[in-house]
């Protein structure tokens, strides 16, 4: 994201459809009795002109919600874990953005830095066994297996909007639980006032890690304060749209904080540290006078390179851009805007 702007078409409009087109499509393809699904994991073939209604080939898919999302390879026992999510209060009115874009339209830069490179390179990323090792300020150090660390947790879908810091966004339905719950048990000491994730480090399966011209180092590092970390609204995504994670989410557990861009939310951890002092992130190294290490959502602090005050929310085609006025703290201002009293948020942005 630090390599050049993008630009508002870097969709490609055949990737993608907008909500009513696709509503009305499928009310025509019903009525018509012409479509059969051909599976998921086919592109969406999408079009903004109702005329081409009709799927040209048969391996069109039409994106359907929560219809036909499909179960990916992971363990017995997580998928299962997933399935008995319950509905939260954390939800919105807006629409979401298909399964389609969410996963097919990524940044994970250890799979490369095209959008739909993690969607093709990171299929066979091995999630299983999948173990967090964690450290620091806390009475409870160890290496924890998924399955220890799920054990006994409750999870819920909460739906939030992700807004990436290269001012588009989405919609996403996420399973899992609150990052709180999760840190609390490892019972953090006095000293612990910060907390740093470290994404896995695997050059083998990862070909972004084996790149000498990479515009960041590996293995990717993100960090909260203990009191963003133990925000009610700071989520650990286990899950999207009612299924286990994809390998380009972040399979096969990822961090989600709503309120700042979207490099925070972390992807496929190994390893929480917990820290006196402020973790050294990823993105604060290679650029830090783009990136800051609070990152919150702002539309009143600009990136130096492009203006914050809106965004594309996916999905969008040039013909509609679905441009939208980015908020504070990405709406999220009334749940964490106390966490930053008396700071000057844009010197710590
Ligand atoms: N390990 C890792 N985590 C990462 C990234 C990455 O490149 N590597 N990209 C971040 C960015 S910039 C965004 S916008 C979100 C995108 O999450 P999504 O692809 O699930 O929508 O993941 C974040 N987490
Ligand atoms: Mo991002």
């Amino acid at each position: 994201m630090l390599i050049k702007t993008r630009k508002p078409s870097d969709v490609r409009s055949s990737e993608i459809t907008s909500e009513s087109v696709y509503k009305d499509r499928r009310s025509f393809l019903k009525k018509s009795g012409q479509f059969a699904f051909a599976g998921m994991g086919v592109t969406l073939v999408g079009c903004s002109d109702a005329s081409e209604a009709k799927p040209k080939t048969k391996d069109s898919v039409i994106e359907t919600g929560y219809d036909n999302i499909p179960q990916l390879r992971a363990p017995q026992w997580l998928k299962e874990k997933v399935a008995t999510y319950k509905q939260s209060g954390y939800t919105t009115s807006e629409q979401l953005t298909p399964y389609t874009n969410v996963t097919n339209y990524n940044n994970f830069y250890e799979f490369g830095y095209g959008k739909d490179d993690p969607a093709k390179k990171a299929v066979n990323l091995k999630t299983d066994p999948w173990s967090i090792t964690v450290e620091g300020e806390i009475e409870k150090p160890g290496t924890y297996t998924l399955e220890d660390i799920l054990k006994g947790q409750d999870v819920e879908e909460r739906i939030y909007r992700l807004r990436c810091v290269e001012a588009w966004s989405m919609v996403i339905p996420w399973v899992g639980f609150s990052l709180a719950d999760m840190l609390k048990r490892f019972q953090p000491t006095s000293k612990a006032k910060y907390v740093e994730f470290h994404t896995l480090f695997d050059p083998q399966q990862m070909p972004g890690q084996r790149s000498s011209f990479s515009a960041i180092q590996y293995p990717y590092v993100e960090g909260l304060r203990i009191d963003e970390a133990m925000n009610p609204l700071t989520f650990m995504a286990i899950g999207l749209y009612g299924k286990t994670l994809p390998p380009q989410n972040g399979a096969p557990l990822r961090l989600v904080v709503p309120w700042k861009y979207g490099f925070k939310s972390i992807k496929s951890i190994v390893k929480i540290r917990f820290t006196e002092t402020m973790p050294q992130s990823t993105w604060v190294k290679s650029g830090p006078n783009e990136y800051g290490f609070y990152a919150n959502v702002n539309p009143e602090v600009d990136h130096p390179r492009w203006s914050q005050k809106s965004e594309r929310r996916l999905p969008n085609s040039i013909w509609e851009p679905n441009k939208i006025e980015t908020k504070k703290f990405n709406g999220y201002e009334e749940e964490v805007a106390h966490l930053y009293k008396g700071m000057d948020l844009s010197k710590h942005f």
